[in-house]
């Protein structure tokens, strides 16, 4: 009943923030986070805050990778909770490919531009701590949010929910799809996400309940988030595996990709595909029964609530620690808290879609 609880103040919270932004005219943008845009805060008496260079604050933003609607809604949330609080110039940021490699050029480029937070979420957990050390020892504040990067790398994580829930549930709903027998994949994105790796370590850990002791997770398959390799690692799936019952797949990206597969070939009833989908991109597959229900959070309240921890850090309210809180606008007022790595600081609850609510949420995000 808790549980219902919040996950009903969850989905009020995203309608009154859809019914916000409706109410202000703003369509979700179409490329929000392409490569490098930049937006000034609007101007009022109430001036951004001025770093030690006498320059207004400035918000870095750099997401996974370009082409993915997900991150294009964390980048409006990012984006709008700066502009709202008029604390400063957004840059948002976003590599064409999902690498560790792309992120340090343009984490060096923010640092040449003595920029004053960098938000990030992490294509590899490790790779880029030197660069991010560098940023810190420049004075720069960074965070990282929906994929985490380690400890020594970051000030603090904004993570979208409990991994080890997200990570249960999904094998929950698979079992019970497939009546607690037969072969499953996963679908994952790169094989360097932090964010995806310790989901998938979780599913393992539920899989280990002798409940499941009819369930072969034979393989897992990682599309990249890129639409073409998430549907040949798809079809690849199927043909190895001709009896697979079925597919999680931890992505919005491999979700879409695999549930048009599933359409296309006619696989409805067959092999059961669930995970963590876009209701504006999965609309289509949960009517036709492809992907009976799935899961997600709001992922433009991901970056919203990273702007308002940039921001906490930037002011200094918070400094990362355990214990320390702030106010994160319409959120209401969060704690940092302790993770697996270093610190975090939690949006909610993974979110259930199916058949029945479906409708509403496709057009928010
Ligand atoms: C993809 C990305 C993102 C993840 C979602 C669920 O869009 O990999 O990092 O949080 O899926």
């Amino acid at each position: 009943m808790k549980k219902f609880k919040k996950l009903l103040a969850l989905s009020i919270g995203t309608v009154l923030l859809a019914s916000s932004l409706a109410g202000c005219g703003s369509k979700p943008a179409e490329q929000p986070a392409a490569t490098d845009t930049k937006t000034e805060a609007p101007a009022d008496d109430k001036a951004p805050a001025d770093t030690a260079s006498g320059d207004a604050k400035k918000f870095v933003l750099i997401v996974k990778s370009t082409g993915n609607p997900y991150n294009e809604k964390e980048a409006e949330g990012f984006k709008a909770a700066i502009e709202e609080a008029g604390a400063g110039e957004v840059i948002l940021k976003a590599p064409a490919e999902p690498t560790a490699e792309a992120q340090i050029q343009m984490i060096e480029e923010a640092i040449a531009q003595k920029v004053t937070v960098i938000a990030l979420a992490g294509n590899d957990p490790d790779a880029l701590q030197p660069v991010l050390t560098k940023a810190m020892k420049a004075g720069i504040k960074v965070l990282s949010l929906d994929s985490s990067v380690n400890a020594a790398s970051r000030m603090v994580h904004v993570n979208q929910a409990d991994p080890e829930r997200i990570g249960r549930v999904q094998v929950q709903a698979m079992a019970e799809m497939i009546g607690g027998k037969g072969q499953i994949a996963v679908l994952s994105a790169t094989s360097q996400a932090a964010n995806q790796n310790l989901w998938i370590e979780w599913m393992k850990k539920e899989l280990e309940d002798p409940k499941y002791k009819d369930i072969e997770l034979v393989k897992v398959a990682y599309g990249d988030d890129l639409r073409d390799k998430s549907t040949s690692e798809t079809e690849a799936l199927l043909k190895a595996y001709p009896d697979l019952k079925g597919i999680i797949s931890p992505t919005t990206v491999g979700m879409a990709a695999a549930g048009k597969v599933l359409t296309d070939k006619g696989l409805s009833g067959k092999v059961k595909l669930t995970g963590l989908g876009l209701p504006s991109e999965m609309a289509e597959y949960i009517t036709n029964g492809v992907c009976p229900w799935m899961y997600l959070w709001n992922p433009i309240d991901v970056g919203y609530l990273g702007a308002y921890s940039a921001m906490a850090l930037a002011d200094g309210t918070i400094t990362g620690k355990e214990g320390d809180k702030f106010t994160a606008g319409r959120l209401g007022e969060k704690t940092v808290i302790t993770a697996g790595d270093g610190t975090e600081i939690m949006l909610g609850d993974p979110f259930k879609f199916e058949p029945a609510n479906i409708e509403e949420w496709k057009s928010v995000y």
